[in-house]
């Protein structure tokens, strides 16, 4: 219930227009006459971020008032995607605004396609990040989404001449509408410098941290509204600026410049996103932005706590703090220092807080990306937390000591410190010490955990381990991205699902209805037909809506295997030119990724995908049969395109290396049927499609693993499977690069030798398993009932069910329902 309308307030399509006449005017400070679209953009935009505001308010209100157990999601990265739309859903005002901008003369997917999306993350983890904060505000769980207000997000795609070209993504360009500065809870941020003993009045021993500089942290909030509630929570994101002290002291000292200089470096603290995902780096910067924005968040807690009238001895009753893998994992050295430190605590009481305050969320199995911090460069930015990770480590060794007698190496491999050659800081090791539980996110990936990576800790604390396997928002990923389908689906089963989305489970029935194939079938079909303007608009390749949309859409990286992709289109490429294919089912093969820039591999892999393209789409041989695009610059908006007209879904990286893959559940809730290995999610996704509806090809995570164990010789399979030669030597002697053997030789070079991804082990499973897909969807109504199953079995990959997971087995905190305050 709006208890008062206003122009603020109003969702009636004539208060929506006064609305945005009057942010036209007073806000943009245009008239129709020379506003462009951008400032239509920015007038609704405010005219919607007014409308999230009665309801953030009384949500603050309430949680202030009422002091509720909280949740901290702690994540260096939210792949938020564009707020518009999502606004519109979640507010209930799609279709009315829809109207009321129709009304004044203007398209509302044209105002939508002016966001410039936020695209603060890299890829699977700051993605499932804006889909649990989501979720939670949906459940009606108090929440605060913690993490950094990077200036340049993921870098900004090109293709030339077939590489990756980066640019800056300035996507604050033209201000961010759905932010609201607080100046007045900024916090300061210690870094560098030393440590020093005193003594109190009481003559008790304490520590004092004299740093080298400290920076500003300023807070930028955006409302996370919950679907269709009034829970309305925050997404606080820090900025880092110069300290006015700082500044005043160079100034007094005549260096003005000096100070302004100061100033700048300050703030390139949050000024870019590391585009690095699975692989680490070890610099400094970015050791400085995870402790800045996890310092700001901690004091921003402790200063909620205390203004609600509560002691630091109840933090752990009132806020769950989940790490989002170790990237916040510092948290753990820094909330012991602020009780201990700031506070005055005793350590155990304090390391009982944090210990009870603290869970930790594991997203990646590839030892690359495990973070360690060399010893002497973190000793050089926080010198204080060193020492509380040598007494947390002396502890805990002492307890491992006092558990396994006598096993030394197990002390080592157990240790916060690596000292096996140079010496590291282990951020994981830092996580699981200081956390109550640690999750993996597919059930695979826990179980690998358990026996691989964190096996030395699933020893020690075999209570601290479990599984919640991720999930995405049904909001975003379908009602949103797919209108035509949510329309379908709510005329069938009405529109519980989209808070329950195992009652898409109602739909199984229907796939039996000839009548309800063919609307799911057009509905594929036109969402096809919008994903080819993309593709045309942003390739310049016109694909043909009448062929089998196959997409692979993920970051580029060996262990996900797109070249193996590639091996099947050269394949059939090949079968093609060779007379051996009469009847070749018409493919359009749609990539999408960015590679890290670092990443020379990745980097090529992508060449190879353009270059193969280049000859395949040429090719009159070919007769348009297939064809090969790669979408530049890969995101979510994009993703919102992609997933909904797509048919087979590709999730082929190698068994026992993708922790759980989100990508894949997008797809199969909108219909497209999966190719893919026994990896992450994709088994469950196959357990609960059932195997008739889901294509399984390749070695399972344990028998790469007797694979790799008996010595594995990639060169022997390519000389006795005579398809996958000539397909390997078409790229080896220059076809797709007009004669230049050097181009790909690292990548055919690396697969002959080394093939670490076992690509050409399960070449042949892939290559028979995507004939079965060619002949499946010959038979179209087969692929319509599959694909209708498909969505119907998705339920349980909704990120309400994992957000319910972790609130009731290991935040315990409950649902606070809002009314909605005048
Ligand atoms: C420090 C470098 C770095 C940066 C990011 C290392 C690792 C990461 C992330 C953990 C990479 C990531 O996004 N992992 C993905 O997380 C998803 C959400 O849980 C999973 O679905 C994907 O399988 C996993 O690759």
């Amino acid at each position: 219930p709006v208890i008062f309308e206003d122009d603020r307030t109003s969702v009636t399509t004539e208060g929506l227009k006064r609305a945005f006449y009057d942010h036209l005017f007073y806000t943009q400070g245009k008239f129709p006459e020379i506003a462009g679209l951008g400032d239509y953009y920015q007038a609704l935009a405010h005219a919607v971020r007014d409308r999230t505001l009665q309801r953030w308010i009384s949500s603050v209100a309430d949680h202030t008032a009422t002091a509720p157990k909280t949740v901290a999601y702690l994540s260096a990265e939210f792949l938020m995607g564009p707020h518009m739309g999502n606004n519109l859903i979640n507010l209930g005002i799609y279709d009315t605004v829809k109207k009321a901008v129709q009304e004044i003369g203007l398209d509302l997917n044209e105002l939508l396609r002016q966001e410039e999306e936020p695209g603060l993350g890299n890829g699977g983890l700051g993605r499932l990040a804006a889909c649990f904060i989501d979720s939670l505000a949906t459940a009606e769980i108090p929440a605060f989404g913690y993490g950094i207000r990077y200036e340049y997000g993921i870098f900004y795609q090109t293709i030339m001449d077939g590489w990756q070209v980066e640019n800056t993504d300035k996507w604050l360009r033209h201000g961010n509408p759905w932010e609201i500065q607080r100046a007045e809870w900024a916090v300061e941020v210690k870094l560098g410098g030393h440590t020093e003993q005193y003594q109190d009045d009481l003559g008790r021993l304490h520590v004092r941290w004299a740093p080298e500089k400290t920076v500003a942290g300023v807070p930028f909030d955006s409302p996370i509204v919950g679907y269709k509630v009034t829970t309305t929570n925050t997404l606080r994101l820090w900025r880092a600026e110069a300290t006015e002290a700082f500044d005043f002291s160079q100034f007094n000292r005549g260096d003005y410049l000096g100070a302004v200089d100061k100033k700048v470096t300050s703030e390139n603290l949050t000024k870019a996103l590391y585009p690095n995902d699975e692989t680490v780096q070890g610099k400094e910067l970015r050791l400085e932005q995870q402790y800045f924005f996890v310092s700001c968040s901690l004091q921003d807690m402790l200063r909620i706590h205390k203004a609600r009238g509560m002691e630091p001895d109840t933090f752990d009753q009132k806020f769950a703090i989940q790490l989002n893998d170790t990237h916040p994992a510092i948290a753990v050295a820094e909330l012991m220092r602020l009780l201990i430190d700031d506070n005055m605590m005793p350590w155990d009481q304090a390391w009982g807080i944090t210990t009870r305050t603290f869970s930790y969320t594991n997203h990646t199995l590839l030892p690359e990306a495990l973070e360690r911090w060399p010893l002497d460069l973190f000793k050089r930015i926080l010198p204080r937390h060193l020492e509380i990770i040598y007494e947390i480590n002396a502890r805990f060794l002492n307890d491992v000591r006092i558990k396994f007698l006598g096993d030394d190496s197990r002390l080592a491999r157990l240790s916060l410190i690596d000292e096996s050659g140079e010496r590291y800081v282990r951020m994981a090791h830092l996580a699981c010490v200081g956390s109550h539980t640690i999750n993996g996110v597919a059930e695979l990936h826990s179980e690998l955990l358990k026996q691989d990576v964190l096996k030395d800790f699933y020893e020690m604390w075999p209570e601290k381990f479990t599984n919640v396997t991720n999930g995405v928002t049904p909001r975003r990923w379908m009602v949103l991205s797919n209108p035509r389908l949510t329309k379908l689906v709510s005329e069938t089963i009405g529109e519980g699902w989209i808070t329950d989305l195992p009652q898409l489970s109602k739909l199984e029935p229907h796939a039996e209805d000839s009548a309800f194939r063919d609307s799911w079938r057009a509905i594929k079909r036109a969402n096809k037909v919008d994903l080819a303007a993309l593709i045309l608009r942003r390739t310049g390749v016109a694909v043909s809506p009448d062929s089998m949309f196959d997409v692979l859409v993920k970051r580029i990286h060996e262990y996900k295997r797109q070249h193996l992709a590639v091996l099947h289109i050269i394949t059939l490429y090949h079968r093609l030119k060779s007379g051996r294919s009469a009847y070749t089912l018409p493919r359009t093969f749609i990539f999408g990724g960015k590679a890290a820039p670092g990443y020379t591999m990745a980097k090529l892999m992508i060449k190879l995908i353009n270059a193969v393209g280049d000859v395949v789409n040429n090719d009159r041989d070919v007769h348009d049969l297939l064809k090969v695009v790669f979408l530049p610059n890969f995101n979510v908006t994009y993703g919102q395109c992609v997933y909904p007209g797509a048919d087979l879904s590709e999730q082929i990286s190698l068994a026992g290396k993708e922790a759980s893959g989100t990508g894949n559940m997008k797809f199969a809730m909108n219909g497209a049927l999966t190719i893919g290995t026994m990896d992450g999610a994709n088994i469950e996704i196959r357990d609960q499609v059932k195997a008739e509806n889901f294509f399984l090809f390749g070695h399972t995570a344990s028998e790469v693993h007797d694979i790799k164990a008996s010595g594995y010789r990639p060169r022997d399979i390519y000389e006795v499977n005579a398809e996958l030669r000539a397909v390997v030597d078409l790229i080896q002697t220059g076809f797709f690069s007009r004669g230049d053997t050097d181009v790909f030789k690292p990548i055919v070079d690396n697969l002959l030798d080394h093939d670490p991804y076992l690509l050409l082990a399960d070449y042949q499973s892939y290559i028979d398993c995507q004939d079965v897909v060619s002949d499946t969807y010959r038979e179209a109504d087969t692929w319509a009932r599959m694909s209708i199953l498909n969505s119907a079995r998705s339920g349980k990959f909704s990120s309400d069910r994992s957000i319910a997971e972790y609130a009731k087995n290991i935040w315990k905190v409950e649902a606070v329902p809002i009314t909605l305050k005048p």
